[in-house]
């Protein structure tokens, strides 16, 4: 309202998703109320809230893709479904007290960094607020890219993109064409198959693809997981340490090659028994290069009487008809773009402005987009990002990154704390040093950049996005800050209502 004061708080934090919720709950498990989370949706979620898709679902073992410090012993089956996941999500918000914190419908448009103030101004839902620090929990799956793609525009029937699912067009014997071949398409195709008329299915790059071991909880598990104090912990320490092993050997192509490709091999093999479209659906790089795809059904669908795989490149879009670059022209009813996102120009990164006004895009435009610890970035005092540049474990679950992020600045907040600090600055040789090593990890792995096009490297020439290394490095970087990589300033320059840390 008018004339009253602009509303401060310690922290504020971007999104509601795995990394936003997860640095609320932690902030309230170590006694910080005094903070504030804006999410531009009507509820909490993040990428499992907006990808309502039919077959919708996680593809790294929920035991795993969950919080450690917000466990469930309910999962219903290995890999958890979006509806399981997004009530998981909820489940935690109001579990440990968060909901009260969100603003919803809240937008971020703008975050600048005050100078003198030493404060963050952040205008969120076309009001203003500040922060003395910042979290970027936004994610990197959270904005849909649209394939460019002429006449796509003016298409005369329904078109929506995987991540914005239309559930009012009823697919029901209609002619569907999905776009793109990623993990959202593979589990879309299966799902619609049964339904539509003709399912058009557009392949630009084919993609390793291994079987998915899921499988139902079953009661001697449940019983376990539930009545037996620890075992929930030793099976989720169990997967982590049997995905480091992936992390192994697509750290060294050749191993890579010899065993997680000949399983990808075998099951091309076994799957799809034409050989002239088994050569079609064979990619022409190393497993892992690309994001590994994970199904069961994929390839049995392509072969299904209705489905066509189209592997001739979309050169435009005539009122209902999809042209392809050999002439073919196929009428469609709906065209779904399971076509990615931008995940190496974040929307976010345009909207945060640092020290001089600069905003992250701009620097990471001009400088390689990179972070100290994958976390802060010089030139954005008291700025931290979860999933920041270089956190994709392209072996394991994001849930990792996002906790060693959180933790990273949980640490920092508490030695502001207990050092009387008020702003926390990384130094830019610090964040070089980090960033040279990372990038020489990359020599002799399969993420090297020249390896294959992915939304990993985007138009990039290094690659922003992976850690390309095991989590437990991560986690261990991220465990404790390190005050020798940072400037600090002290002398409050505005004061921290309410912030009331344990400071164990
Ligand atoms: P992805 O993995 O980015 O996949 C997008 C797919 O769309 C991929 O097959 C692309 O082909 C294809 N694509 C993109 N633009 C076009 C155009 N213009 N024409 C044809 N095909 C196109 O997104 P997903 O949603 O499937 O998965 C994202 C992540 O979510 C995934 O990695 C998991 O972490 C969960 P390309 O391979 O670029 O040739």
């Amino acid at each position: 309202s008018q004339g009253a004061p602009t509303p401060h708080f310690r922290v504020a934090v971007i999104g509601t998703g795995f990394s936003g919720l997860g640095t609320a709950i932690r902030l309230k498990q170590q006694g910080i109320d005094d903070f504030v989370v804006f999410e531009r949706a009507g509820e909490v979620g993040g990428t499992w809230r907006d990808n309502s898709y039919p077959g919708c679902a996680g593809d790294i073992m929920s035991l795993l893709y969950s919080f450690s410090f917000a466990p469930n012993t309910e999962w219903k089956t290995t890999f958890a479904t979006r509806d399981e996941l997004l009530a998981y999500l909820k489940d935690c918000t109001a579990r440990y007290g968060v909901r009260e914190h969100i603003l919803f419908d809240h937008e971020v448009t703008g975050a600048e960094w005050d100078e003198r103030e030493g404060r963050w101004h952040v205008q969120a839902g076309g009001r203003a607020f500040t922060a003395q620090v910042l979290v970027a929990g936004a994610g990197y799956l959270s904005d849909a890219k649209l394939p460019d793609i002429d006449g796509l525009d003016s298409f005369t029937g329904e078109l929506f993109h995987s991540s914005n699912w239309n559930h009012d067009v009823d697919l029901r014997g209609k002619r569907v064409a999905v776009i793109g071949t990623g993990s959202s398409a593979i589990q879309i195709v299966p799902a619609i198959q049964p339904e539509v008329g003709q399912l058009h299915v557009h392949q630009r790059t084919p993609g390793w693809v291994l079987p998915k071991n899921d499988k139902v909880i079953g009661k001697l598990q449940l019983a376990l997981r539930r009545g037996v104090p620890g075992y929930q912990k030793f099976r989720r320490g169990f997967n982590k340490w049997g995905r480091e092993i992936v992390a192994f050997w697509l750290a060294r192509p050749k191993a890579a090659t010899k065993t997680l490709q000949g399983m990808a091999e075998k099951n091309l093999r076994k799957n799809v028994k034409d050989e002239a479209l088994r050569a079609r659906l064979t990619p022409d790089f190393t497993v892992g290069c690309k994001r590994m795809l994970f199904s069961n059904d994929w390839y049995p669908t392509l072969e299904k009487d209705n489905v066509e795989l189209v592997t001739d490149g979309i050169t435009r879009v005539e009122g209902n008809t999809v042209v392809t670059a050999d002439g073919t022209r196929r009428e469609v009813d709906v065209i779904v773009a399971a076509t990615g996102f931008s995940a190496t120009d974040r929307p976010i990164a345009h909207r945060i402005r640092g020290r001089g006004g600069v905003s992250l895009a701009q620097t990471w435009a001009e400088e390689g987009m990179t972070a100290y610890v994958g976390s802060t970035v010089a030139g954005f005092p008291n700025l931290f990002l979860i999933l920041g540049p270089n956190t994709v474990l392209a072996h394991s679950s994001v849930t990792l990154t996002i906790e060693g992020g959180i933790n990273h600045t949980l640490d920092a907040l508490k030695a502001m704390d207990k050092r009387g600090l008020s702003t926390l600055e990384v130094k830019p040789e610090a964040q070089t040093a980090y960033n040279t090593r990372l990038q020489e990890r990359f020599d002799g792995t399969v993420w090297a950049p020249g390896g294959c096009q992915s939304w990993y490297i985007g138009e990039h020439e290094t690659n922003p996005s992976v850690f390309p290394t095991y989590s437990w490095r991560f986690l261990k970087q991220t465990k404790k800050v390190d005050l020798t990589a940072y400037t600090a300033t002290t002398g409050v320059a505005t004061p921290v209502v309410g912030a009331r840390s344990t400071g164990t």
